[in-house]
Order: structure tokens, then sequence, then C-alpha cells
């Protein structure tokens, strides 16, 4: 787990992508015992690499509602003397107070994110990965199966949802396909024979969650207080009065209207 993880750190440092680095890496020789880095008493899974490296600097803070350091940015050291200066590259987080860092972004050397990595629901497993692209998010992959992969891809353009997959017959591969236009699904395809490819495009799908983001919107509005109806509209039951209705005469706009508040009290 401390191989890959700092291995992950090490590829960003290297530009590398994560999934280059599967295997062991052979590379990282500084999985040194926790504790060597001053003020760190415990293994808090860090996952910024920094151990017996004379060129990283580490800094550690304590956030709000915290009564010891859970935030750590690891720095690297660059140059000597005057032109000596640090860059963070890696901030890490323990956002619940468990002692167990749960979120840990890269930043790249002109302080743009790169990416991050979070245990959203603190089960010791990572389970959010986020790719950064100029410093803007570009792709969150999900694991909402607890599998320890991701099972949901979600693309981003501008800062704009334009694509999701979706692994729904759990072998790790999407097989569900949803492209979007300004935030809104357009359209939904399935790949039935497994093959990568989408075989079947479903607008029902795309119309019954359009319907269905419909009702919600309608749910949420009628929760909203209801509005006063218009002063010139006529009450929908006319007040009750002592002449059947049959003789009563065609009521007029206004007299509808100058009945409505007694009806109305409430
Ligand atoms: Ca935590
Ligand atoms: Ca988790
Ligand atoms: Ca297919």
């Amino acid at each position: 787990m401390r191989s890959v993880l700092s291995c992950f750190v090490s590829s960003v440092l290297l530009s590398v992508t994560l999934t280059a680095c599967g295997g062991a890496d052979k590379s990282v020789k500084n999985a040194n015992a926790p504790g060597q880095v001053t003020g760190i008493s415990q293994d808090d899974q860090s996952k910024c690499e920094y151990n017996a490296r004379p060129d990283r600097e580490v800094r550690e803070t304590t956030g709000p509602g915290s009564f010891t350091p859970n935030i750590r940015r690891v720095y690297a050291i660059l140059g000597t003397g005057e032109e000596r200066r640090r860059i963070l590259l890696c901030r890490e987080v323990d956002t619940n107070l468990d002692g167990t860092k749960d979120v840990v972004r890269t930043y790249n050397d002109k302080g743009e994110k790169l990416n991050e990595l979070s245990d959203s629901d603190f089960d010791g497993k990572i389970d959010t990965w986020v790719t950064f692209s100029g410093g803007h998010i570009a792709k969150i992959e999900l694991d909402k199966r607890a599998s320890g992969k991701p099972t949901e891809w979600r693309f981003y353009v501008g800062g704009k949802l334009s694509r999701v997959q979706r692994d729904t017959n759990k072998d790790g591969k999407p097989d569900v396909w949803e492209v979007y236009a300004k935030g809104t699904l357009q359209r939904m395809g399935v790949d039935l024979d497994g093959d990568g490819r989408v075989d079947r495009w479903d607008r029902d799908e795309v119309l019954a969650r359009a319907e269905q983001d419909e009702e919600e919107s309608e749910e949420k509005s009628s929760d909203a207080p209801p509005a006063p109806p218009p002063s010139d509209a006529p009450a929908s039951e006319p007040p009750a009065s002592g002449a059947p209705a049959s003789e009563a005469p065609a009521p007029q706009p206004s007299a509808g209207a100058a009945a409505a508040p007694a009806g109305a009290s409430n």
C-alpha cells in the first residue's frame, strides 16, 4: 500500500501517469519507519512522499477544530544559497480528525493542482480520484462499491460535465456511457457485448431521466410557499350564498375578485 502510494506521488513528480506505476516500485527505497520526521509520532497513512529525503521539507499545521496538527504540506527544496526556494508538492489532511490522512493533493511546480485522492467515507480505502488539468477538474473517478477501484468515471470540459462512464456489470470496465451538453444529459449508450463499444443508444432512458429531473424540480417548487393568487383571478370556489346556483346571476369578474379575500382568509 505504502509503496504504491509513494509510487503515485513519485510518478506525479516524474509526470508519469498513475496507471504506469501499477506494479511494485523498486525505485522507492525510502519506506522508512514512520516517525523519522520530527513531529510525526505515528503512522497516519501519509500519501505524500517525504521520508528520508533531504530535498523535502515537511510542515505540519493544525486546522480549525483540531487540537493536533492534521494538515501536512511537503515542499521540494530547489537550488542552493540565494537561489534556494521551496515548492509545494503535496498537501494532505485528516479531515475527520481520526488520526488518518484521508485527502491528499499533489501540485506541479507552477503550483497547479495535479491530482487529489480521498477516502470520502473514511473506511481506509481511497474511493475518489480527481485529475486536474491546467488547475481545473478534468476527471473524477469514483469507487461506489468499496471495491478499491473506480466504478464510475466523470469527464469535464471547461469545468462542465461532458461524459460519464459507469461499470454496472462489475468487470472493472465501463459499459454505460452518458453524454452531456452544458451539464444536461443528451444521450445514454450501453455496451451489451463487453467489447468496449456502445451497442445501443437509449433515448427512452434520456427522456425518463429528463422527466425525473423535471418532477424533482416540480417537487422542489411545490415545497416552496405557494404564490399568492393573481388579484384579478376569480376564486376557484365561489363563496357560498343563499341563492341556488342556477338562479344566481352570472358572477361578474369584479364581484368574484371582491369576494375572494373573504373566502381566502387563510
Ligand atoms: Ca481521517
Ligand atoms: Ca473509502
Ligand atoms: Ca459493444
